[in-house]
Formats: C-alpha cells, sequence, structure tokens
C-alpha cells in the first residue's frame, strides 16, 4: 500500500469516528489547515522531479477531494442527528389546556384618588405633595388650632418621639401641612390639591387609622365664597357623574377657615339602594362628603402671606368616604384588608385592558 493510501485510510476512517462537531472540526484543521497533513505533503512537491511531481500533485489532489467530501458528509450527519436528539427533547403538547394569567386589579383607593385628581386637574389645580411625618407646628398651630384643641388629644394623634431640638413631631392628621408648605414657599396665585395618607388613632366601620384625603386651596387677590361654591359643584357632578345633583351648604366650624361649611349631598336610600341626584320624593336624605371654607386670616398670616391682600377657599374630603359613596362599599375597613376576592369584586380593571364593560371590573 502506497504512503498515500495509508494516509488516506488514516484519515477518513478519523472523520469517520469523529464524536462531534468540534472534533471534526479539530481533524479539518490537522489535515487541510496551514500546517495539515495534506497541506504538508503539497508544501513538499516543490523539491520533486517534474515528472513526479505532476503525478503526486494530482493524487494529492484527488485525496484532498476525497477527504473534504468525508468531512462535508460527517458534517451533515452529525448535524441531523444533533436536530434529531433537540426535536426529541423539545416537543409542545398542544393538547394542553392554556395556562391562566392571573390579572391584577385597581384598588379602589387609587382609582378614586386617580379619578378626583384628574378633576381638579382639568381645573387647573397643580397636584401637591408633602412628608406624612410632619412637625406639629406644620400640622396643627399653622392652622389656627389653639393649645389643648381637642384634636390635638394623644387619643386622636399619633405622637412620634421629638427631633433632639425638641420639636414635636406627628403622623399628619390631615394634608393641610402641604398646604402650609406651599404658601410658606410659594407667591399666590396658588391653586394647589394635596392628595394622601393621614393617620389618626380610630377603628370602627367608617375609620381606619390610615387613610387618605384631598384638600384644596386656592389663593390670590380676589377668589371668594362664590368660587369655592361653583367649583365644588362642578366637582360633584363630576365626580359622581351626575349633572342634576343636589349639595347643601350647611354653616360649620374648623379653627383654620371663616367662614366654614361642611356640604352634604341629596341621596335617596329606598328599597335598600342608594341614589344621588334630584328626587321628587318628599324627604331626600342628606350624606355629608366634604368640609370648606374661606382661609382664616390667622393661617394665612402664620404662612407668611399678607391678609389684607390675599384670600381664597379651601376644602377637604376623605376618599375612602366619597369612594364608598359612588361605588356602593358598605365598610371601610374592607379596604385595607387584602383580600383577592373583594378586589375582584370592587377593584377595576387597568384601562388598557380591552373589555366590554371599560374601566369597570366584569
Ligand atoms: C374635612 C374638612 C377641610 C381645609 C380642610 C384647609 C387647609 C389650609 C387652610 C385652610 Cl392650609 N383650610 N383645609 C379647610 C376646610 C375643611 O377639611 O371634613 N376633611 C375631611
Amino acid at each position: 500500500m502506497s504512503e498515500l493510501d495509508t494516509l488516506r485510510e488514516d484519515l477518513i476512517s478519523a472523520v469517520d469516528a469523529a464524536a462531534d462537531l468540534k472534533a471534526l472540526d479539530a481533524i479539518r484543521v490537522e489535515t487541510l489547515g496551514r500546517k495539515g497533513r495534506i497541506t504538508g505533503q503539497m508544501q513538499s512537491l516543490g523539491a520533486m522531479e517534474p515528472g513526479a511531481r505532476k503525478a503526486m500533485g494530482k493524487a494529492l489532489n484527488v485525496l484532498k477531494d476525497e477527504v473534504v467530501a468525508a468531512i462535508d458528509a460527517r458534517r451533515t450527519a452529525l448535524e441531523d442527528a444533533e436536530l434529531d436528539a433537540r426535536l426529541a427533547e423539545e416537543w409542545v403538547d398542544v393538547s394542553l389546556p392554556a395556562r391562566s394569567t392571573p390579572m391584577g386589579r385597581i384598588h379602589p383607593i387609587s382609582q378614586t384618588m386617580e379619578e378626583v385628581s384628574a378633576i381638579f386637574g382639568d381645573m387647573g389645580f397643580v397636584i401637591a405633595e408633602g412628608p406624612d411625618i410632619e412637625t406639629d407646628w406644620h400640622n396643627f398651630t399653622a392652622l389656627n388650632f389653639p393649645e389643648g384643641h381637642p384634636a390635638r388629644e394623644m387619643q386622636d394623634t399619633f405622637y412620634l418621639p421629638p427631633k433632639d431640638d425638641g420639636t414635636k413631631m406627628v403622623l399628619r392628621t390631615h394634608t393641610s401641612p402641604v398646604q402650609v408648605r406651599t404658601m410658606m414657599e410659594q407667591e399666590p396665585p396658588i391653586r394647589i390639591l394635596v392628595p394622601g395618607r393621614t393617620y389618626r388613632s380610630d377603628w370602627d366601620q367608617t375609620h381606619t387609622p390610615m387613610f387618605h384625603q384631598f384638600e384644596g386651596l386656592v389663593i390670590d387677590g380676589s377668589t371668594h365664597m362664590g368660587h369655592l361654591k361653583g367649583c365644588l359643584i362642578d366637582f360633584c357632578k363630576a365626580y359622581f357623574e351626575i349633572d342634576t345633583i343636589k349639595l347643601n351648604f350647611r354653616p360649620s366650624f374648623f379653627p383654620f377657615t371663616e367662614p366654614s361649611a361642611e356640604v352634604d349631598i341629596a341621596c335617596n336610600k329606598k328599597g335598600g339602594h342608594l341614589r344621588f341626584g334630584h328626587f321628587d320624593d318628599e324627604h331626600d336624605d342628606w350624606l355629608e362628603i366634604l368640609g370648606c371654607g374661606m382661609v382664616h386670616p390667622n393661617v394665612l398670616s402664620n404662612c407668611g402671606l399678607d391678609s389684607s391682600k390675599y384670600q381664597g377657599f379651601a376644602f377637604g374630603m376623605g376618599c375612602e368616604r366619597i369612594a364608598m359613596l359612588k361605588y356602593g362599599i358598605p365598610d371601610g375597613r374592607s379596604f385595607f384588608e387584602t383580600d383577592v376576592r373583594w378586589m375582584k369584586h370592587y377593584g377595576f380593571m387597568p384601562l388598557d385592558v380591552p373589555s366590554v364593560t371599560g374601566g369597570l371590573s366584569s
């Protein structure tokens, strides 16, 4: 057997024995690469006699073509085997039932915060926010609460340890300190809506120790009680989505407003259903929905504003309360019980989820 026949047998059996594509490539480099066995033979042709060189060159080219063909065939076989192995492993049972994709709901409080913010936003109010932990001064003193006022009592307010310099600290009992901070920082005109968490030591069907509030504040040179009424009537029509809504402004008292009023909404509770709007029935029921008034001159001057130059109105309402009224939720404590079944019932689908009922859950 000639030297070339031995080389051919060697190479072809090595190619056929290559266990994977990596091993096959190593054989290709060893044979046909720059320092490969066939390449080496080709290089030695230069030193041969012309007659022998021609015969040897031809034989080497034939050998090279055979080896290249063997490598190609082995590569195809290895690739096919690899694909077969993957196909055997990776398969999909199309008869399996589809996996359910659990979908979250928007909490009614989040929904209400969004709705109210959007309505006042449309009226030109800017959203303002501030810290939940406040000084006693921003929460009470600036707002014209006298020392010893019942709202300052330990039973109602969560007091925190005072700061090193003795500053008394509380969990804010309303969002008003944000308005105080805004008045101290900004020159009027001011038109802000303050949504946020508030805290009072209370727990029953209509009170939770943490709850959400909105307060609004408008300060300029000329805003009066007529603007206050118009603004809040427009808000109630938009929020309750009823044009025939009937409101009663009833005189009241807050330390931070003068005059002050509470607003009641006419409703009908007949047949176990709560309905809002105007009714012909002689005896409408009334539900309180918010408090408001003209900002007390003492509050303006406490916040560094000249009360002979500036005036305006403020209002406040409980988010849980107006959510309960609009969506018929009977117990305010359920807002914070994180019951998934409750959320399915009262929660809202995200607006980008296409459904027949739009934002309301089905
Ligand atoms: C209610 C009543 C109210 C205000 C909040 C306010 C804030 C400043 C000055 C004057 Cl800085 N007033 N806020 C005014 C009237 C009523 O809330 O029943 N809230 C749930």
